[in-house]
């Protein structure tokens, strides 16, 4: 059910947390700053050409203002249910084993409308830090009682009108436990900025970015679920499969989703065989097929999809034969390798339409 924890003796410079006053890793914090809800939106979909997204194109979200962190203060603690609790500077965190995954990244939009329209709010980058699974192999959880870690970011404030003394998630630690899901100081081969939770977050590649907790200070093996509002009040979500629509489930795993790069909305398209054009398509599991539609929806033709890589966005590409001139709605459709399929109307992952005009090439 886990990887294998192997053992990792500890480097003998490492602060032992028996004792130590609780939360002193957040001296940390230099300020919060600017304070308040903010969104920095990607460009539109036909504007994400690029496989690894620059920082200039990535979205952002933060909930109740940016961290600003001394970098010389800063320290990880890692306690709770664990043989061995520690922490360690950032110096003793870049001399651990590390490691790069390419991922897609996507926020779930806001926690509180329903997740009916689709946002536009992702990117695929490549991250760089340590495994968490080393880490919680020096402090050894207990894997009987330790069903989850949660994770504190050294933010505090107000959001929707909750307040809270820290953004803190939590993942069950089978999640934490596999091998992607990372303690990173890195994006994009640079280090990470404040705004992207420099100077180390939590990376759980696959998940909602929500889960991706940034300026991370403290990670903690538990019992239980946690219950700060960012996992009570925020982002639990109508599990789809619940007929009655009551039960609710955590913003966790990415459910499959598209998007349609070229053509471009409202492009004329010249040529009067084909419609052709790519995109990008993502999920917590490999994307295994993605049909295009250019009918809404009365018939489906495949698209080449190219495998996936770590946890990246995979390209799919189409070439769909047609019969006459005149305007389409390309519509594009994944399924990943558990059969989940996206949805035509009513999830935020529904299908995406791009509208486009075919011109014969002698018009
Ligand atoms: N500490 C902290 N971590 C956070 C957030 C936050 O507000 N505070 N926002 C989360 C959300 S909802 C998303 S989508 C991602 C966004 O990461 P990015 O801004 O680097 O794209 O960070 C997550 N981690
Ligand atoms: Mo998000």
């Amino acid at each position: 059910m886990y990887d294998v924890i192997v053992e990792v003796s500890p480097p003998v410079d490492f602060v032992d947390r028996r004792g130590v006053i609780p939360d002193s890793e957040r001296q940390a914090l230099i300020d919060i700053h600017p304070k308040g809800f903010f969104i920095r939106h990607p460009p539109a979909p036909h504007e994400l050409e690029e496989a690894l997204t620059p920082e200039s194109k990535l979205f952002q979200t933060i909930h109740m203002g940016a961290a600003v962190v001394d970098a010389s203060q800063w320290e990880l603690v890692l306690d709770g249910l664990v043989e061995r609790p520690f922490s360690i500077n950032l110096e003793q965190l870049r001399q651990m084993p590390s490691k790069s995954v390419t991922s897609f990244h996507e926020c779930y939009g806001s926690p509180i409308n329903p997740p009916t329209r689709n946002v536009w709010r992702i990117g695929n980058v490549q991250w760089t830090g340590v495994p968490l699974q080393y880490l919680l192999s020096i402090a050894r959880p207990d894997l009987e009682r330790g069903l989850f870690i949660w994770s504190d970011g050294l933010d505090s404030g107000t959001f929707a009108g909750v307040s809270a003394d820290r953004y803190q998630k939590d993942l069950p630690i089978e999640k934490a436990l596999s091998s992607e899901v990372l303690v990173a100081y890195e994006m994009n081969g640079q280090p990470l900025t404040k705004e992207r939770g420099g100077p180390v977050r939590l990376v759980v590649p696959g998940w909602f970015g929500t889960n991706s907790t940034k300026w991370l200070c403290h990670l903690s093996v538990q019992a239980t679920r946690s219950g700060g509002p960012f996992t009570t009040a925020f982002y639990n979500e109508t599990d789809p499969a619940d007929l009655q629509g009551v039960r609710k489930r955590p913003v966790w795993r990415v459910e499959p989703n598209s998007m349609i790069v070229r053509p471009r909305p409202e492009e004329v398209v010249l040529g009067s065989q084909y419609v052709e054009g790519w995109g990008r398509t993502w999920g917590a599991d490999e994307i295994v097929r993605v049909e295009v539609s250019l009918d809404q929806g009365d018939t489906w033709d495949e698209a080449t999809v190219v495998p996936r890589k770590q946890f990246e966005w995979q390209l799919f590409s189409f070439r769909v034969p047609v019969h006459r001139t005149g305007r389409y709605y390309i519509q594009a459709r994944a399924t990943d390798k558990s059969s989940a399929r996206q949805p035509l109307v009513g999830r935020r992952n529904h299908v995406p339409t791009v509208q486009v005009w075919l011109e014969s090439r002698s018009a």
